[in-house]
């Protein structure tokens, strides 16, 4: 019989077995005498070859390789003191009083392996009479059970976990008719946005709306793992979409699969996959996101293979190797990148009751807090191989952002029992404020980057994010400056606010500068494209949700017009070049964060605060909102405030 160990398991054809039709003239196709007589003189030689390995090896060799149950001659120990003698770690017990047994043992061995031989050679003799189809017939039935028990291993339930109370999963709708009206208007570009992915682009990673088709970048590899549908599962969920998010579960129940031979980055598919599969299973309680995020899960760990446990930007989510983006300074791992794991990795465990993945996020935590800070700021390039800094330069937008907003979020998300993360949290933002922040001749407060020991006067559309964070972080700061944190958000807002209203279209620019008499506005032509970003919007949000001062409906409307009115096309939404032209062309690209991000942040702009509540649930970094967990009486180690 063939092992199932040695099928091939991959999809190939096996190549055809040469079989003639003398030998055996009752079979269609039969081995040829002269094939026979080759293959029995090689099996014979295998056999002789055996016999005199097992006559001629030294005796330690011959245990080792022939495992068969000598537990009791062998016993693994190092202790000689009682009359033992001990090789290599193993301990032969007295030797005069087992020599007989030894040799029982022997016989024994010999026996079998008599009769193991035997018994192969009887299988070969009839495998040989057996035609092509039969011989093929019997693999395919070998190959199935491996793959039905490979399937039972894979859809393994995962051990019951009681749910976080989960708060706020309703409708929010507003009772005020014309903010209502406004809520409609996103859910029917959510509609447009979704319906034309579905059309287009139906299982690729993003939509092209206007060659309709589908799309994808590097950040995904070469996969088509459907990123627009699982990142936007959460907002049809909240809008009231549910057949779009019952196709949506459809496609992922039966065509999501990890096994796939791609070079994928490890942050993106965290917080879009992972963070969009905990979203949807904690909503909607379904199954079948939690195993795949699991599944997904288990293909990223091998990112964290490096001397330092620092992870590798990018893994082949098949062979499980790693490596970092060329363009990171001299080979180093991102801050905004392995530093953005915590949430969903804190998650997996608790849903796993494997502490494995976080431990991972841990031992990242630990290796920074060990580390000295220039200035305090966190540069944002750190070398996985030697676990020291590359380049030193910060930012609280690309490359550095969501660094810092998961040290606040890992705070929340621990119902504040986490006080090491927010202790993190605080000290980086006293150095960001001391040495990023600053504000302009026009009165406008910016965050600018650090490089190379000057402060750069410029502000990334990514930036805008912090007026949100400042604002979240504001309740429980260090010295009770609450009203400053909530100050600090407000004046962000502004500032990105009119970073949009200072371009033609009232869309903002991807960067602005602080300089030469420039105040919020894009000076080089590669920084006044628009790709549908939500960070600004974001901020509004949050900052509604804390002052409820209408202001923020009001720009959160500005920027839903200007969307609808410049970026949306028949076959979906498209990002745009120049924002301060009045006849933009397209990039032609809908990226799954603005189903995500952007219209889930306008929706819930116009929605009531009961939906989703902030004291109930923290939003990841691609506003994938995950339940405040209550880990008091859960064994998670390495961490005192779990304990
Ligand atoms: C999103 O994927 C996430 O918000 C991420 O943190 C950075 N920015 C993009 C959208 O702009």
């Amino acid at each position: 019989m063939t092992t199932p160990a040695l099928l091939p398991l991959s999809g190939r054809r096996l190549p055809p077995l040469n079989l003639g039709a003398s030998a055996f003239p009752h079979h269609r196709a039969t081995l040829r005498l002269s094939e026979k007589f080759i293959l029995l003189l090689i099996l014979s030689a295998f056999i002789t070859l055996c016999f005199g390995a097992f006559f001629f090896l030294p005796d330690s060799s011959k245990h080792k390789r022939f495992d068969l149950g000598l537990e009791d001659v062998l016993i693994p120990h190092v202790d000689t003191s009682k009359g033992g003698k001990n090789l290599g770690g193993f301990l032969i017990h007295g030797q005069g009083h087992d020599e007989h047994r030894h040799r029982e043992e022997e016989e024994r061995l010999r026996n079998k392996i008599r009769a193991d031989h035997e018994k192969a050679l009887e299988e070969a003799k009839e495998k040989l009479k057996k035609s092509r189809d039969e011989i093929q017939a019997e693999i395919q039935t070998e190959k199935n059970k491996v793959v039905q028990e490979l399937k039972k291993k894979d859809s393994k339930p995962l051990p019951p976990v009681p749910l976080p109370n989960l708060i706020g999963i309703n409708s929010g709708e507003p009772a005020d008719l014309d903010i209502r009206e406004k809520r409609n208007k996103i859910k029917e570009m959510m509609k447009h946005a979704w319906d034309n992915y579905r059309q287009y682009g139906w299982g690729h990673n993003e939509l092209k709306p206007i060659a309709r088709k589908g799309h994808s970048t590097n950040i995904f590899g070469n996969s088509q793992m459907g990123a627009t549908i699982v990142d936007a599962l959460d907002t049809l969920y909240i809008m009231g979409l549910h057949d779009e998010f019952r196709e949506g579960q459809e496609w992922i129940d039966k065509n999501l699969d990890f096994s796939v031979n791609s070079e994928v980055s490890v942050f993106e598919v965290n917080i879009r996959f992972i963070g969009g599969l905990l979203a949807a299973y904690y909503l909607s309680g379904q199954e079948v996101f939690k195993i795949k995020a699991v599944q997904l899960a288990g293909k990223l760990l091998p990112a964290f293979n490096t001397p330092t446990g620092i992870p590798w930007a990018m893994v082949n989510l098949k062979s499980g190797v790693g490596r970092n983006w060329g363009w990171a300074s001299a080979g180093s791992s991102i801050l905004a990148e392995f530093g953005t794991l915590h949430m969903e990795f804190v998650h997996l465990s608790y849903l796993t009751g494997d502490p494995v993945y976080y431990n991972k996020v841990m031992h990242i935590r630990k290796l920074l807090q060990k580390m000295d800070r220039p200035n305090g700021l966190y540069p944002n390039y750190l070398n996985p191989r030697t676990g020291r800094w590359g380049q030193h330069h910060t930012s609280v937008g690309g490359l550095g952002d969501s660094f810092y907003e998961y040290l606040l979020k890992a705070w929340l998300m621990s119902d504040k029992m986490d006080t090491e993360a927010r202790k993190m949290y605080d000290d980086a933002i006293e150095a960001i404020e001391k040495h990023l922040i600053r504000k302009s001749n026009g009165g406008l407060t910016f965050i600018g980057e650090w490089k190379n020991g000057h402060l750069e006067r410029k502000m990334g559309h990514l930036t805008c994010f912090a007026g949100g964070m400042f604002a979240l972080g504001a309740d429980g700061s260090r010295d009770d400056k609450a009203g400053h944190y909530l100050q600090l958000g407000a004046e962000i807002a502004h500032t990105c606010h009119e970073s949009y209203d200072r371009t033609t279209l009232k869309l903002g620019p991807e960067a602005f500068k602080f300089d030469g008499g420039v105040e919020a506005v894009a000076v080089r032509q590669n920084e006044k494209y628009y790709i549908l970003r939500p960070e600004v919007i974001e901020t509004y949000w949050y900052m509604w949700r804390f002052t409820h001062d209408p202001k923020y409906r009001q720009w959160g409307w500005e920027a839903a017009q200007a969307i609808d009115k410049y970026c949306r096309v028949s076959g979906g939404f498209s990002g745009v070049k120049d924002v301060y032209s009045s006849s933009p062309t397209y990039d032609d690209v809908q990226q799954s964060f603005f189903l995500a991000e952007t219209l889930k942040y306008l929706y819930l702009l116009f929605s009531n605060d009961d939906l989703l509540p902030l004291d109930n649930w923290v939003f990841n970094t691609e506003a994938h909102p995950l339940p405040v967990l209550h880990l008091a009486n859960t064994t998670l180690s390495g961490n005192p405030a779990y304990r």
